[in-house]
């Protein structure tokens, strides 16, 4: 018996993923790009368990002291037995894992939760992955998961196979993010099924992938040459084209709540005045205002009458807090 545990914390994405060439294996339709975060961590223990028990024993996990069961256990066991193909053992393992993400912060946490997933679970059974293949194996969990194992700033490059599709670090310019906790959220189509949606009936969808490739090149080009303006652009015109390739499916979706779009005029309006701020959002009403240090408090105090809000900067990819063969 061994045990292992881990923490990692969310990403929000610059440049956005929104489908998926593959579903099993999880290859997305373009490439990515992110800033880790450096608050509402996730810490996962993996304990394995003795190998010689019953071969129908479960796995269990208890997330934030309430034991899973149904689709929260399913998708843990089944990211376990790609674990467990890897190190080629069949023991059952205990997860316990502790989200610090408050519920209405609306911040996925899959992203956080199976890159400390991952990380705890390959050292409980015995493996040591380089990044490149944690961020492939986080991925197995949740696509933007790949991207919470990199400290900082991650591109998530898309690749055409298993081998090919991970994240990297990426040299960008020091950031803040000023996340709003909007009022008014309403019930949201899930991720998942927000992308089958839009690849199965949007007809804008090839012009979002063709797109989405240029456009992390772009930012990529800007991260190198610490083009701040350029990021901020980049960031705030794919969010938008992000939410607009959803608008266009059938039956629409709209993650986008009034108060959201007021806190995108917002971040305009700081803009004219000549405040670094450039506004996106994932599949729900939050929104988080890209902004320079020195502005982040600034840009936090006009964004308040639109909920709650909180600075956060980037932050430290998946690692290890605890480990123990027993
Ligand atoms: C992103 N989102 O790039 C985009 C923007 C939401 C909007 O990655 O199906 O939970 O597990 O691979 O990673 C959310 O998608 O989806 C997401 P799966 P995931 O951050």
């Amino acid at each position: 018996m061994s045990t292992a545990t881990a923490r990692a914390h969310p990403n929000i994405a610059l440049v956005k993923y929104w489908g998926k060439a593959e579903e099993d294996l999880i290859l997305p339709v373009a490439g990515s790009m992110s800033m880790t975060l450096d608050a509402f961590a996730t810490t996962t223990t993996v304990t394995v368990r003795e190998s010689e028990e019953a071969t129908d024993a479960e796995d269990s996990f208890v997330l934030n002291g309430t034991p899973a069961t149904g689709t929260a256990l399913d998708r843990t066991t089944r990211f376990l037995d790609h674990v467990r193909e890897l190190a080629g053992s069949s023991a059952r393992a205990d997860v316990v894992s502790v989200n610090e993400a408050p519920t209405a912060a609306g911040l996925a946490s899959s992203a956080s939760g199976f890159a400390a997933l991952a990380l705890a679970a390959s050292r409980a059974y015995g493996l040591d992955l380089d990044q490149r293949s944690l961020s492939r194996l986080a991925r197995r969990g949740s696509g933007s998961a790949c991207r919470s194992v990199v400290d900082r700033y991650a591109v998530w490059n898309a690749g055409t196979d298993d081998a090919t599709s991970y994240a990297e670090p990426i040299d960008a310019p020091e950031m803040r993010l000023v996340i709003v906790t909007v009022d008014g959220a309403q019930k949201q189509v899930s991720s998942r099924e927000g992308m089958r949606r839009t690849a199965a009936t949007s007809p804008f969808y090839d012009a979002w992938i063709t797109s989405t490739a240029r456009t992390l090149e772009d930012m990529v080009a800007a991260c190198k040459a610490g083009d701040l303006t350029a990021i901020g652009e980049i960031t705030e015109s794919h969010a938008l084209r992000m939410h607009a390739v959803i608008a266009s499916a059938l039956p629409p979706v709209r993650y986008l709540a009034p108060a959201s779009v007021a806190a995108f005029d917002t971040a305009a309006a700081l803009r004219e005045q000549g405040t670094f701020a450039y506004a996106t959002a994932d599949a729900g009403p939050n929104v988080c205002v890209l902004t320079t240090p020195d502005a982040a408090e600034d840009v936090a105090a006009a964004l308040t009458p639109h909920g709650q809000v909180r600075i956060v900067g980037p932050g430290p990819g998946a690692h290890l807090t605890e480990e123990a063969a027993r």
